[in-house]
């Protein structure tokens, strides 16, 4: 065994990856990223002794977390220069604080060089954790923060933050260190749901003060006649970047996977040249980069180890890295980022060649729905909706998936889905027609909007006076893949909501224990097949 990891649906087996990973993460690197975790955990051991979270350390910390998410960092030099600045952070406020007495090992252990992380990296992965239900609670706790850090971190390029975010993930990291009881680490694992809460709320503040609130908008999906650019991941500050530097240069800008939700944001229509969406989820991408011929920015997960054949059209910006892919560099405080060898190279190739044509509707998110609420209020009470299906999520690879398209295929007429997150790409190109003028797939946005998805069901829990959100008529039946949707998961259970099933499959970091705490607090359940899942969820 040469690694170690279970973060994610993909991971091999439904067990773990131990050579390489599925994702594409080398040994050494996934190594590398266990090491970062732990001067993480260390730096939050000293940070919480000191007693106060600073604006560099909160930086530091969210950006670290954010980078050891799936599918964003596969650069092995990248991380060893993050672990060595935060070993460098430790000691700064370990002084400046006075921080003695007996450490942990992750807040002494050091190294100045890649050799000397390699070789300590192999000891404080997560296998160190021998019993298998406080490592299964351990890890639901870290992922469900480093997804914590990435809205956070998202929601700090546009300038919003809420302190007590960074003050949980550094009580949640350092708690990792503690022998605590199986109480205390499940509130913790409940308290990363709270917080998860008020990430969300933050960024969607963020978002909606920054650029408006989504509106409805019919997106295009086929391609016209000029050189473009394709961006994709989840950074809305990179997209405005892009479109204001590519303006009036004659190169087109088009949206992949994640990223498609820009089109419903006011601030981005003005764009002539914002021409539309190019593609399907991330793990296409090795075949949909291929045929779109200019270059691509991805600004976030989910990066594929690009292909010879194009990876020098590739750039990478912000927390993602690969070696050998070029980067755009950081923007400095009053700046912005410089995109112009983009620009340049893009108006080298030939225009996008066309995969598809038509269109897709979208921008469901929590005004809009609002807007529309007298309408949906009276489909409901008329019967004519009978049913609210939320299918947010993730795509992946796995033939497994298919379930998800097949399932919303099968479901009634008079059912409604509600999504967001690239698990829609199973099936927002499918014509499944509208109830009295409501699309039947309502798209709230990227994973990152999955806010707006309880928001709605808030709202619909206070129109029609219940006292608990389970009494609605919504089911959920959610896909995963990254940590990102054990975040939006362990939000949803804070809030209250039961009952969720989650697919394809469960993930291998739950103990057979911890699972089953999940299911009698919380019902949480798996998939099975389309037509017994059909009965059983929707009756
Ligand atoms: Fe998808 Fe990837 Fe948005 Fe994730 S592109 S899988 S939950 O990183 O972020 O939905
Ligand atoms: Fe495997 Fe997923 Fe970890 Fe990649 S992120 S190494 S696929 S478990």
């Amino acid at each position: 065994m040469s690694m170690f990891c279970y973060q994610c649906q993909e991971t091999a087996k439904n067990g773990g990856c131990t050579v390489n990973g599925v994702c594409g993460k080398k040994g050494d690197t996934a190594n590398l990223q266990d090491l970062l975790i732990h001067t993480v955990k260390g730096i939050s051991y000293i940070v919480e002794k000191a007693g106060t979270v600073d604006g560099e350390v909160a930086d530091y910390i969210t950006r670290a977390l954010f980078t050891t998410v799936t599918n964003v960092s596969f650069d092995d030099d990248q991380l060893v220069a993050i672990i060595a600045r935060g070993l460098e952070l430790r000691e700064e406020i370990r002084r400046r604080y006075n921080v003695n007495g007996v450490l942990p090992d992750a807040a002494t252990w050091t190294a100045d060089s890649k050799e000397k992380m390699l070789l300590k990296a192999v000891s404080v992965g997560v296998l160190s954790t021998e019993n298998e239900d406080v490592r299964s609670l351990r890890e639901l706790l870290v992922y469900g923060i480093k997804g914590i850090a990435a809205y956070t971190d998202h929601a700090a390029v546009l300038g919003f933050e809420d302190k007590s975010i960074y003050r949980f993930m550094v009580e949640g990291m350092a708690s990792t260190l503690k022998k605590l009881s199986v109480d205390e680490m499940i509130a913790l694992v409940l308290k990363a749901g709270e917080v998860a809460v008020t990430a969300m709320a933050t960024l969607d503040k963020a978002n909606t003060e920054t650029y408006g609130n989504p509106e409805i908008t019919t997106v295009n999906i086929g391609v016209r006649n000029n050189p473009a650019i394709l961006i994709s991941g989840h950074d809305l500050k990179d997209m405005e970047e892009l479109l204001k530097q590519t303006e009036g240069t004659g190169v087109d800008v088009y949206t992949h996977g994640e990223m498609l939700p820009a089109h419903y944001y006011p601030a981005f229509k003005k764009y002539g040249h914002f021409v539309g969406n190019y593609g399907n989820a991330w793990w296409l991408q090795d075949r949909e980069f291929e045929t779109f011929n200019g270059p691509v920015v991805m600004t976030t997960n989910c990066l594929v180890p690009p292909k010879a054949s194009y990876i020098d059209r590739v750039f990478t910006t912000g927390n993602v890295a690969f070696p050998g892919v070029k980067t755009i560099a950081p923007r400095n405080k009053a700046g912005e980022k410089d995109f112009s060898q983009v620009i340049a190279l893009a108006k080298t190739c030939a225009a996008p060649r066309e995969i598809e044509t038509g269109s897709i509707v979208g921008g469901f998110a929590h005004e809009q729905v609002f807007a529309l609420a007298d309408k949906v209020v009276e489909a409901v009470k008329s019967g004519a909706v009978k049913k609210f299906v939320v299918m947010a999520g993730c795509d992946g690879r796995q033939k497994g998936r298919d379930y998800y398209g097949d399932f919303a295929k099968a479901l009634p007429q008079d059912n409604i889905i509600l999504t967001a997150g690239c698990a829609k790409y199973r099936y927002n190109k499918l014509d499944l027609g509208d109830i009295g003028g409501i699309p039947r797939v309502l798209d709230a946005g990227q994973c990152n909007d999955s806010f707006s998805l309880a928001l709605i069901a808030l709202k619909l829990k206070e129109v029609f006076e219940l006292e608990d959100i389970n009494e609605l008529p919504i089911v959920y039946n959610i896909a995963w893949y990254e940590q990102k949707a054990v975040t939006v998961l362990l939000a949803l259970l804070h809030l209250g909501v039961k009952n969720i099933h989650l697919g394809p499959t469960l993930p291998a970091f739950l103990s057979p224990a911890v699972a089953n705490v999940l299911v009698e607090t919380f019902g949480i359940g798996g998939i099975g097949e389309v037509e017994e899942d059909m009965k059983l969820m929707i009756g």
